[in-house]
């Protein structure tokens, strides 16, 4: 997927900044301006702003507001709105006229602007944004009604944050553009192969490949070839060689970045240009303080920089697809990412089914394929997205899990060649849907929710835990998480229970037992910081699992894995 840009012939206007805002009723329509509005930051969540718990914990439709003008320079073109994301519907209206609906709050919402908005002075956008979570949706979820107010129920352990959380823009495009540039590629030796598809309705067109160094490599004329590089220099761990595809028509021009890098699952290993990988790192949460789910450079540079400073060679997006520029940032650094869909939470923790008509049926099916297609169109060009995740602990051992995940794995395998996992918590001997996968995802919390606080139990039951997956499925087994909570500054001799010495000590017990296991291909940490999520009695302020605290310092865990993961 393209991206909004400004060069010759692209105009990208950043519409980030103060808008206005207000809870408003479900039947809204925003056929009007907003009445005494709040001010608003975009990008943000809406949450963490202000005083008000109602504004906090509201359960419903949100409004907000930005007026804006087209530029007389964008009048010929083909003008567009682009939300990196916004969740979990959203609905956008150009002076109290709807544009477009859009389903999940993860991945970018696009639409065209009618050229007749181009004349006016001024045109008012609405955003309306609908928190709720259902079975239509991922994560899924329940509204009920509880003292006569909306409660969200739902099963996962994030915080329901909503509003517009990714950049704002308003671009132009040529009316004859280029749409879309697919670029893949093959081989890690002498020579490696390049393939590309450009987009375009434009039948003139050159195309040329400069490498990591701006040495053009390649040019050619059709919108769809084949480019033979030598001695090509490789995208791998910590080595960010990115090349650039320069696309070019007598009415457009784009510039993709890509690396040349080669994934294969084999033999109960993971081969990044033909070296098995052994990960080390983290499942994540895009989560800060006050900006909830907002993403900014800042934030994610520091992430990045902690990352290095761990000896970490990947992460997860877990639960859901991260900002754009997170994975720049990885392509940048050479970090192998995970990229998961928001499928979180298709369990209920308790003897009530998850696949049966009317709970997670087909228009979840339908939601879930929707959004491997987006996320897949979207990352497809990022040489740091090695594997595709589809979905974190569902209840994989009920009978209707399987007639709902094979479609699903079916309809990705159409759109990628990427390794795909599915990330689970039940046992092998009751898992129906493994199989599908190439990479199994374990979540695995003995010592801390199962034989609490006995560091001793862990080694037994986590070994035949694995092998017992290893022999059922015979694929190689990454553990996605394991994990304690922490507060940090809290010191306990011996250790005990949310002490940052027990978090070490579960820590190495569990890195320990991996490294005896061959079809391990490697260990991420739950999680990389403290993070928020709805209130409960097991949640003191969020979830404090982190190895750095919510405003990114180390507990001694940090210290404890940096220094395992000098070597493997
Ligand atoms: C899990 C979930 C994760 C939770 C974690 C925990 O299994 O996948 O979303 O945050 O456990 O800390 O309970």
């Amino acid at each position: 997927m393209l991206r909004p840009v400004t060069n010759m012939f692209r105009t990208a206007i950043s519409l980030n900044g103060i808008w206005n805002f207000s809870l408003v009723s479900n039947t809204y329509i925003p056929n009007q301006a907003l009445n005494n509005p709040k001010k608003v930051a975009v990008p943000a969540s809406y949450n963490d702003l202000y005083t008000d718990p109602s504004i906090r914990d509201h359960v419903g439709l949100v409004c907000y507001e930005y007026v804006f003008a087209i530029p007389k320079t964008m009048e010929n073109q083909e003008i567009h709105l682009r939300i990196g994301a916004a969740g979990n519907r959203a609905s956008i209206y150009l002076d109290g006229v709807l544009q477009a609906s859009h389903l999940g709050g993860f991945l970018p919402i696009d639409l065209i602007i009618p050229s007749s908005f181009a004349k006016k002075d001024e045109v008012r956008l609405s955003v309306l944004l609908d928190n709720r979570l259902d079975f239509e949706s991922l994560p899924i979820g329940e509204v009920i009604i509880e003292n006569g107010k909306p409660v969200q129920k739902s099963n996962h352990d994030f915080f329901n944050y909503s509003g517009i959380h990714r950049d704002v823009h308003l671009y132009a495009i040529p009316n004859i553009s280029i749409q879309d540039v697919k670029i893949s590629t093959k081989g890690h030796g002498k020579t490696a192969k390049v393939f590309y598809e450009v987009v375009t309705r434009s039948t003139s067109m050159t195309v040329q490949i400069m490498n990591p160094e701006g040495i053009l490599v390649y040019e050619g004329t059709d919108s769809k070839g084949e480019a033979t590089i030598t001695n090509p220099m490789l995208w791998d761990i910590g080595k960010g060689n990115l090349y650039t595809l320069i696309a070019k028509t007598p009415h457009d021009q784009v510039k993709e970045q890509f690396g040349i890098r080669d994934i294969e699952v084999k033999n109960d290993q993971f081969l990044l240009n033909g070296n098995p990988v052994y990960f080390k790192g983290f499942g994540m949460h895009e989560d800060h303080i006050t900006i909830g789910k907002a993403s900014l450079s800042a934030h994610n540079i520091r992430d990045f920089e902690l990352l290095k400073w761990m000896n970490a060679n990947s992460f997860r997006t877990s639960h859901y697809p991260y900002s754009e520029e997170m994975l720049d940032l990885a392509d940048a650094y050479g970090i192998l990412v995970i990229d998961e869909l928001p499928a979180v939470g298709l369990n209920f923790w308790s003897p009530r089914p998850v696949f049966v008509p009317g709970t997670v049926d087909e228009s979840t099916m339908e939601t879930h394929k929707n959004q491997i297609t987006e996320l897949i169109h979207r990352d497809q060009n990022h040489p740091s997205v090695v594997m595709i995740s589809i979905a974190n602990e569902a209840n994989t051992h009920e009978s209707g899990a399987l007639s709902y995940f094979k479609p699903i794995f079916l309809h990705a395998r159409t759109l990628t060649d990427l390794p795909l996992m599915i990330v689970e918590w039940v046992g092998a001997a009751e898992n129906k849907v493994a199989q599908l996968a190439d990479v199994i995802g374990l979540n695995r919390y003995i010592g801390w929710y199962t034989d609490t606080a006995n560091l001793s139990a862990i080694e037994d039951k986590l070994t035949k835990d694995l092998n017992l997956y290893h022999e059922k499925f015979h694929k190689p087994i990454l553990m996605t998480e394991f994990g304690a909570d922490t507060i940090s500054g809290f010191h306990q001799l011996p250790s005990a229970m949310f002490s940052e010495e027990f978090q070490v000590e579960f820590l190495e017990e569990y890195t320990r037992i991996f490294k005896k296991m061959p079809y391990v291909i490697g260990e991420h940490v739950w999680n990389f910081a403290d993070f928020q999520t709805k209130q409960g009695l097991q949640r003191f302020g969020g979830n404090k699992k982190g190895v750095f605290t919510r405003e990114r310092q180390p507990k001694m865990a940090a210290h404890f894995l940096r220094k395992s993961w000098e070597t493997k």
